[in-house]
């Protein structure tokens, strides 16, 4: 009977949970506030008052989580957000995380 090599259900345990990527924005003093909450708004998707709900928690506390996504949509993100940033001549910043 065929089974399972390790290798073979090591594969199949990564197709089925990919691991998890947490982007964050980093708080700066030059960046406006109203930059932020568009970032926010899009690039990730979220509702005006969340958008500034986050905003105002990277402003406090100097990072603020602003999704949970695959590796590449992680890279994503984090690019769109650093190109808007410099087409506007902000230095705003974001980070991801491995979950
Ligand atoms: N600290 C900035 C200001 O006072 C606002 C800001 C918020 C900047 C969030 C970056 O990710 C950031 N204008």
């Amino acid at each position: 009977m065929q089974t399972h090599t390790d290798l073979e259900l090591i594969e199949e345990i990564a197709l089925k949970y990919p691991k998890k990527y947490k982007v964050y924005l980093l708080n700066d003093d030059y960046t406006s506030m109203d930059f932020v909450v568009d970032i926010l708004m899009s690039i990730f998707h979220k509702s005006y008052e969340e958008s500034e709900a986050i905003m105002l928690e990277v402003h406090k506390n100097d990072k603020g989580l602003c999704g949970v996504y695959t590796h590449e949509i992680a890279e994503t993100k984090v690019m769109q957000v650093h190109k808007k940033a410099r087409d506007n001549d902000f230095p705003l910043k974001s980070i991801m995380e491995e979950e």
